[in-house]
């Protein structure tokens, strides 16, 4: 968890597995397309550093967080991942639309972590404001898609 005392963008580098040998999928939603590509490039940029090849990163888009669920498993159907991670965002709004997306992507996310061989890992943003989702894509609170790429590296060489 990413809060103001536990800011996984400022991990020991050094705890991070060699990930030379890892193919990771990402699958970003497209609403709120300027926070995520903020959380995109941080997870890209932190999967190179641990050694992830530039062919073996492979993005793919859906429409809205809702879709990633599915997004993800066909990523992880079509493409010989060893980890996959979505990145979304959803900003509290007037009505119950904030609960049911993110819910839906959190059973989604399990129901695939328990029925695949892969990780499936969670890079989604829940939040009140906008300014809270910037604060977490590279401002005050760190980068959530750096940890999502760091989960997800330890959660491939997971046994
Ligand atoms: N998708 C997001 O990724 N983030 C949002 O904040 C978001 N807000 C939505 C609000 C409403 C009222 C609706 C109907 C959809 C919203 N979506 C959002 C899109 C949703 O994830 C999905 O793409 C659509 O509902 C189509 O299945």
């Amino acid at each position: 968890m990413a809060t103001s005392l536990k800011n996984l963008s400022d991990y020991d580098p050094q705890s991070v597995p060699n990930a030379s040998e890892l193919s990771i999928g990402i699958v970003v939603a497209e609403w709120n397309m300027d926070v995520n590509t903020l959380l995109l490039q941080g997870a890209i940029e932190a999967l190179k550093k641990h050694g992830v090849k530039d062919n073996n990163i492979i993005v793919n888009y859906v429409p809205g967080s809702f879709e990633l669920t599915y997004g993800a498993r066909v990523m992880s159907e079509n493409y010989d991942v060893d980890a996959v991670i979505v990145i979304g965002t959803v900003i509290q709004g007037e009505t119950p639309h904030f609960t049911y997306i993110c819910q839906s992507v959190s059973y989604g996310m399990t129901e695939l972590n328990l029925s695949c061989d892969i990780p499936f890992i969670f890079g989604l943003l829940t939040v009140n404001t906008k300014e809270q989702a910037m604060d977490r894509a590279g401002g005050k609170y760190g980068n959530k898609g750096v940890e999502a790429a760091i989960t997800a590296i330890k959660m491939a060489l997971y046994n």
